[in-house]
């Protein structure tokens, strides 16, 4: 690691020394002269002079990690860079020229154009776009983002393609925030780290550079010069009015981006065609749960845009780009619930079809049942409850807002809007977590009876307490940043074993019923387990639906995981025939051969079938055996978030 030069020039700490970002008062390195930041910006930009800025979204994993098919099945997320056009509004307001390169896009957009793999190469597709777009401005200064960990090979990858056109090299983003030195040690090309909200830092960088405001007012950033690294403590952390400027929409192409990917999860909801954008109302979180970075990104408190501007950029999306879904990218859309209130009647005070979903999840203290009514009248058709455990040690634990009796106190509320496919969050693998307080999730979840639950493991990652409290037990490695990969979605391990492509253990019921409630289950065991909440929280309680919006519901879910998110479940097909059956009186024939081939093939799916009572002849004879099975629960479990 580099020597750092503090530059101590935060003006008086921030506007609100509650409100400011965590990690940016801890370097006490000494002080660099501020004369020689001159000489450093003039040898970056010898002309003094940035008027064209390219900013770049790299693809979200790399060419190892890629599945030409699973990209032409469309599952793949492909979001608008939506930081990047704050950024760019930013910009512009001082006069700079901007283009956004979304290489993730470029790369789902190519792969759907061509007919079979071996007329597709991943890495030439992004490098000729990023080459072409460079071409296309010829940038004095290029920007790249990062928001993922696991996206850093693929960040680092774009990067290095990118430096060799011999433009000047920032970077920024959640990742590089959370772990900026080991990220500058690695992408050693790249020779300026923006933390945390950037939009200010990044327009005041422009001013300094064309000598438009003094090298004093510089914020947010690590200069790396090579020997040194030049680090600037002032702030600049953008105010409720800052967050009001509109976003630069027409440099994201929202009219393209559902086309080829995903945007939320909720989104085979919609007709094929929809047209999908996202928006983000709230910066930050009320809350601190240790699994999760957003406090120190962010820092505390939750900054709220005025609801006009918000629906003045819903009225945009809507009326200039025909878009007809929106997801929510705020962490806490919920927060002060009568302004939230507000922003929904508004919405339809002002006419707007659209509809949306709270993908990223909200917090369940606030689905009181006037919130979640205003949601059902405003378009809602989606929402995440963020639960992660149902047992109140762990709660506690964690640090998560809410307590047993709140989320089953909001999931009684979305359970009287139908029209809302309602989800809850869910984590195992916690450090000390027991075989028991796994079954309080389960149990927790049951009662809750919503519409699906999504399970993932824990993954520690850096810049957050459990990730430091974890490697001060020894319990995980300090890693760097390009040995992290996807646990969860379509990149993920989970997606493997969402499929039955990969095994935990060979006899899955008997791994599970010998895991004591006090024992604090291994990885493997936790794949079992996530497998046993999977299906008894999803699967079979679909038995007992029989409200038709729901059975709608619900068979679309499942056509989307037979079809796009996991043609490999078995699990998946079995009960799309199961409902197919119940709505309709008949199972198309296709959904049973696609079963038995995965059983006959398949001995993975064998087992879980038979572990789990079910078989391909229970759809061939309208005969639903397993229907009425008792649960597979460990000996000697009986509910203690009850008491
Ligand atoms: C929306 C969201 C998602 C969306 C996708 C968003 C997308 N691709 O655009 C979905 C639902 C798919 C998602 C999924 C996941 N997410 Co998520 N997600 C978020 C969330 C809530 C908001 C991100 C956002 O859009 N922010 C708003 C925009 C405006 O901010 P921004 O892009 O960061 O840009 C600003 C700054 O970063 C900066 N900036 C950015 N780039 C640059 C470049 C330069 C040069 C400069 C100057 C500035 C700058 O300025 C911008 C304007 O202020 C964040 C939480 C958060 N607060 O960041 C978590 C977060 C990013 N997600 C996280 C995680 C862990 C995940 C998952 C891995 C969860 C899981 N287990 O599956 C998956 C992985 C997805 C995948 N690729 O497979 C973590 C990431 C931690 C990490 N180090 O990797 C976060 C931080 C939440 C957390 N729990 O800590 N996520
Ligand atoms: S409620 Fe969600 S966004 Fe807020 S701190 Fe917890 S996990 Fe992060």
């Amino acid at each position: 690691m580099l020597p750092v030069y503090s530059i101590m020039n935060r003006e008086s700490k921030d506007r609100n020394t509650e409100t400011s970002y965590p990690s940016m008062g801890g370097v006490t390195d000494q002080c660099a002269d501020l004369e020689e930041v001159e000489g450093v910006l003039t040898r970056l930009f010898p002309e003094r002079q940035i008027a064209k800025v390219l900013l770049i979204n790299p693809p979200d994993s790399h060419a190892e990690l890629f599945h030409y098919d699973t990209a032409r099945r469309g599952r793949y997320t492909n979001y608008p860079p939506y930081g990047l056009i704050i950024l760019a509004r930013n910009l512009r307001e001082i006069g700079v020229e901007v283009n956004i390169c979304n290489l993730n896009h470029e790369v789902l957009k190519q792969c759907h154009a061509t007919d079979t793999v071996d007329s597709f190469d991943y890495d030439v597709a992004w490098e000729k776009a990023l080459d072409a777009a460079v071409a296309e401005i010829t940038p004095d200064l290029i920007c790249v983002t990062c928001m993922f960990t696991m996206t850093h090979l693929s960040f680092k990858r774009v990067c290095e393609k990118a430096s060799s056109h011999g433009v000047s090299l920032a970077i920024g983003g959640v990742h590089v925030s959370n772990d900026v030195e080991r990220v500058l040690d690695d992408i050693s090309c790249a020779r300026m780290a923006f933390l945390h909200e950037g939009e200010l830092a990044l327009k005041g960088f422009v001013q300094v550079v064309n000598g438009e405001a003094g090298v004093d007012t510089l914020a947010q950033i690590i200069i790396d010069e090579g020997g040194k690294r030049l680090r600037f403590q002032k702030e600049k952390r953008p105010t409720e009015d800052d967050c009001n400027l509109l976003p630069s929409w027409d440099l994201a192409g929202p009219e393209e981006n559902a086309r080829y990917g995903t945007i939320g999860s909720f989104y085979y909801l919609k007709p094929g065609d929809t047209r999908f954008a996202t928006i983000l109302s709230n910066r930050g979180c009320r809350a601190q749960c240790t699994f999760c970075s957003v406090r120190s990104f962010n820092g505390a408190g939750v900054r709220m845009r005025d609801v006009s501007s918000v629906v003045d950029e819903l009225e945009r999306l809507e009326n200039d780009y025909g878009v007809s879904h929106v997801m929510w990218l705020d962490d806490d859309l919920l927060k002060n619930e009568s302004r939230a209130v507000a922003l929904f009647n508004e919405m339809v005070r002002r006419g707007l079809k659209l509809t949306w979903d709270a993908t990223n999840g909200v917090i369940a203290i606030s689905c009181t049942e006037e919130v979640v009514a205003a949601c059902a009248g405003s378009g809602c058709i989606g929402m995440n409850i963020g639960m992660e455990s149902g047992n109140p040690e762990i709660l506690k634990q964690v640090r998560k807002p809410g307590k047993v009796a709140n989320f089953l106190k909001a999931a009684e509320a979305l359970c009287k809007h139908e029209q809302i496919y309602a989800s809850i969050q869910l984590m195992v693998g916690f450090p000390g977590e027991t075989m028991g307080m796994v079954m309080d999730t389960i149990e927790v979840a049951r009662e809750m009876d919503l519409d699906w639950c999504r399970i993932s493991p824990l993954q520690p990652l850096a810049n957050t307490p459990i990730y430091e409290s974890m490697v001060a037990q020894g319990l995980i490695d300090d890693v760097g940043s390009s040995e992290v990969r996807f646990a969860a979605g379509a990149f993920g391990k989970q997606a493997e074993i969402e499929q039955g492509l990969r095994l935990a253990t060979a006899d899955f019921e008997e791994a599970f019923s010998v895991i004591g409630l006090d024992q604090v289950p291994d990885a493997d065991q936790i794949t079992d387990i996530w497998f046993y909440m999977n299906y008894h929280l999803n699967f079979h309680r679909l038995f007992h639906e029989d409200r038709p919006a729901k059975v709608d519901q619900q068979i679309a879910t499942l056509i989307n995981l037979s079809d796009v998110v996991a043609p490999e479940n078995a699990f998946a097909l079995y009960f799309l025939g199961f409902l197919g059956q119940q709505r309709d009186g008949t199972i198309p024939p296709s959904v049973i051969e696609r079963l038995s081939t995965r059983l006959e093939t398949s001995e993975y799916w064998q087992s879980r079938f038979a572990a789990f009572g079910l078989s391909a002849d229970d759809l061939r004879h309208n005969d639903f055996k397993n229907k009425h099975l008792p649960r597979l629960l460990p000996k000697g479990y009986s509910n203690t978030w009850a008491a």
